[in-house]
């Protein structure tokens, strides 16, 4: 017998008001109920360090599911960084909510602890990527986007991913993604009302949209060489900031944030662009579809409260475009 309609209204009243405090934990919101991402511990960008070339002075914390790390490793792995960069893959613990170390890191069981002894402000989240350095002996940047710059300007031998010459065009794609695209996702998943939803979804595929177009010009100009967002010979930050938020759209972004207005073969010049990315030397080594699935949706648990990991497609079909 179905319940009466009083006891389910209430029941649904109750629910909603407990789904807004469980999404608190996942991040502020405005009055309006648009997701507001926490500002970086360690924002701003100092100069790059004289001991920048040596071998291990530096550490770059990443976690496999995070997109903002993501965008960190590929640019560390293109430019080729490995010899004065160490990696530090940290782990989730979504009982406790934070990420961990799988084995003590300098004295550190947890991120948190290290985020503490490099003088973090105690009400910031305790973030990943995070690039540490070894002779101040703490956190130097955990802002991914100022990162990636550093990155780049780093000593090493992989190409430039923010040549002088393409900056203007590469900050125009950058900054729209960065918060119609890479944060536009979680303001779809982390909105807290319809309305919320609606204008971070709008723009997220207005963003996907205008992309699709300017690859689809380029591939008719430029029909021999590979196609990139900003026209040159190679990938740029541009591209690079892409791909974390595009490689996870229909393993985790359509089904568990609701971002599945079009479908990839909808934008099939992004797509193409997609497998292309995908294909380029040391990236695919830093894509970890089971472990994205089972992050988002055995952790954000007031958007997936069942913890049930639901199949999905297989990486490599996405990318054989
Ligand atoms: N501003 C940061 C955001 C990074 C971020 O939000 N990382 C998430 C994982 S995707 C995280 O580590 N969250 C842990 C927490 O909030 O406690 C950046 O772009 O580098």
């Amino acid at each position: 017998m179905a319940p009466p309609a009083a006891l389910v209204r209430t029941a649904r009243s109750l629910w909603h008001s407990q789904w807004l405090a469980l999404m608190g934990g996942l991040g502020p919101a405005d009055a309006q109920g648009r997701y507001r991402r926490p500002a970086a511990a360690f924002a701003s960008l100092p100069a790059l360090p004289d001991d920048a070339a040596e071998p291990d002075s530096h550490v770059l914390i990443v976690g496999r599911s995070c997109p903002w790390a993501h965008r960190a490793w590929i640019s560390h792995s293109l430019r080729q960084l490995g010899d004065s960069i160490t990696l530090e893959v940290v782990d989730p613990d979504p009982a406790a909510g934070r990420w961990r170390f799988s084995r003590p890191f300098e004295g550190h069981g947890t991120l948190a602890e290290l985020y503490r002894a490099s003088g973090a402000d105690a009400t910031l989240p305790a973030t990943v990527p995070a690039l540490y350095s070894r002779r101040q002996r703490r956190i130097v940047v955990n802002e991914s986007a100022r990162l990636i710059e550093w990155l780049d300007g780093w000593p090493g031998p992989g190409p430039q991913l923010w040549p002088e010459a393409q900056r203007p065009a590469i900050e125009v794609w950058r900054e729209r993604f960065q918060h119609q695209v890479n944060d536009g996702v979680y303001r779809c998943g982390f909105a807290r009302n319809q309305a919320a939803y609606n204008e971070a979804e709008g723009e997220l595929f207005r963003a996907l949209e205008a992309a699709e177009a300017q690859l689809q010009l380029r591939e008719d100009a430029q029909q021999a060489s590979p196609v990139w967002l900003c026209g040159g010979p190679e990938p740029t930050l541009a591209d690079v900031v892409l791909f974390p938020t595009l490689i996870r759209l229909e393993l985790v972004y359509a089904p568990l944030f609701g971002c599945s207005r079009l479908t990839m073969a909808q934008l099939p010049a992004l797509n193409r662009w997609r497998a292309r990315f995908y294909a380029l030397g040391g990236v695919a080594a830093t894509c970890f579809p089971e472990a994205w699935r089972r992050d988002y949706f055995g952790a954000l648990f007031p958007l997936h409260p069942s913890g049930i990991i639901p199949a999905g497609p297989d990486l490599a079909a996405l990318v054989a475009a």
